[in-house]
């Protein structure tokens, strides 16, 4: 709450501040299909002024770069435009790993010129039996590389992370028992046995996800003189995260073992979200996957179903810009929803997919708004989604937008990464 309170105590007084917090967390969550309040979503392809958009050049020239504004001014906050100058540096390499069959490797992207400076451990895994560059996906990790499988000859993070006992995450930092303690999430054998590579770094490298008001992180890296937060229209933690996926990309155009031009960027949940920020500002990404995304990601923020933009913010205060925050409860004063977001895919495939169980983040509001991008990408000459209502449980569709509903929770598992490959084969294979 640290940017929100001291906004509110200077604008308000404290009082005011409690009274609003209060507020937040006791607005009752909706999860009863008929009280989703009526909404009219914006059109994508009418632009701010009324006029409509009538052919795909003034889509890509025009209309596709409002609607990038709308979502740096008003969600997500801009992203700096400085480019850093990146270093990369070799940190292991094994051309033998998991039984032979991959090759590891570690490689540290520094930020600046000082190799304690904030920086990002890239873990790449790719398949020894194919020669070549390889398609490859690239998602962010929640509990560090050495998480992703219990390959002992990743390096363990000793980054800040958040506690977790199960997880073996003592005093907020991992331990040799954290090593593989999220595989069920990435199957690391699967994705090199179908001819992809895998890279993964973790998201606190970027930016630690606690409210420190953006003091650590690679927020202060763009600080002008005198500044020492973002201002409310520039970028949160989503923002930073989603920064990070593009400084992979970079790694990969330098890598002769990643087809840069065939990269998948794929995340879970907040990761979702910052996986579809990500592929919406850097059309590098060929493909982008959204797993269980939920608010703030492919889920309509109109329907307030679940989680809503109240809620998130309260709960979340530094993932979205500042500016977020005047659309508690006012979802339908946003210039934007997130098909918009969707539509920034467009021509690129992309995919969405939800968990039947995890009425928190709407699965229905994430089929809606690939549903609601559709008509962008017919215009601009692509077949769209082929489907006009929810599809049955585990019944993919695989058209230039994707979408899959499967029974169970909020999670990430085989059966979606299996449907990703199946979708990235069509979509991304030569
Ligand atoms: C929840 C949050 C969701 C989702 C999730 C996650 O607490 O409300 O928006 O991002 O965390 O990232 O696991």
């Amino acid at each position: 709450m640290q940017k929100l309170r001291v906004r509110l105590i200077t604008v308000l007084g404290s009082t005011a501040l409690i009274a609003f917090t209060q507020n937040a967390h006791t607005q009752e969550v909706n999860y009863d299909e008929a009280k989703v309040p009526a909404y009219t979503l914006p059109d994508p392809l009418v632009f701010a002024d009324a006029t409509p958009v009538l052919d795909a050049d003034t889509w890509r020239g025009r209309r596709r770069l409002e609607i990038l504004r709308l979502f740096e001014e008003h969600v997500y906050g801009k992203t700096p435009r400085r480019s850093l100058a990146l270093r990369y540096g070799t940190r292991s390499v094994d051309t033998a790993a998991l039984g032979g069959t991959a090759t590891r490797k570690e490689i540290a992207v520094y930020f600046t010129e000082s190799d304690t400076g904030p920086r990002m451990d890239l873990l790449l895994y790719l398949p020894n039996d194919r020669s070549g560059p390889v398609p490859t996906f690239v998602a962010l990790n929640f509990y560090g590389n050495h998480s992703i499988h219990s390959d002992p000859g990743i390096t363990v993070s000793t980054r800040w992370m958040r506690n977790n006992q199960e997880f073996g995450v003592i005093e907020n930092r991992a331990t040799e028992a954290s090593r593989g303690v999220r595989a069920s999430r990435w199957p690391v054998e699967r994705i090199l046995e179908r001819g992809y590579a895998l890279a993964t770094a973790y998201y606190g490298d970027l930016d630690p996800d606690f409210d420190d008001g953006f003091r650590n992180g690679i927020h202060p890296l763009f600080y002008e003189d005198g500044q020492s937060a973002p201002k409310p229209d520039e970028w949160g933690s989503i923002g930073a995260w989603a920064w990070g996926l593009s400084r992979a990309l970079d790694y990969f155009e330098t890598d002769a073992g990643v087809d840069h031009e065939r990269v998948a960027v794929m995340g879970h949940s907040r990761l979702g979200k910052t996986a579809l920020w990500a592929g919406g500002q850097d059309e590098r990404f060929a493909v982008v996957i959204s797993n269980n995304s939920g608010c703030g990601g492919a889920a309509l923020s109109r329907r307030r179903f679940g989680e809503t933009v109240e809620r998130i913010n309260a709960s979340f205060p530094h993932w979205f810009a500042g500016s977020f925050k005047q659309y508690n409860d006012r979802e339908d004063a946003l210039p934007v929803d997130q098909h918009m977001l969707l539509a920034l895919m467009a021509p690129r495939p992309v995919y969405v997919a939800s968990a039947a169980e995890d009425h928190w983040a709407d699965p229905r509001g994430e089929f809606l708004a690939a549903l609601h991008a559709s008509p962008v990408y017919r215009l601009i000459g692509t077949e769209g989604f082929a489907a006009d209502s929810m599809p049955a449980l585990s019944h993919p569709i695989h058209s230039i937008i994707g979408y899959h509903v499967r029974p169970g929770r909020h999670d990430i598992t085989s059966y979606d990464w299996e449907r990703y490959m199946d979708f990235a084969d069509l979509h991304l294979k030569r």
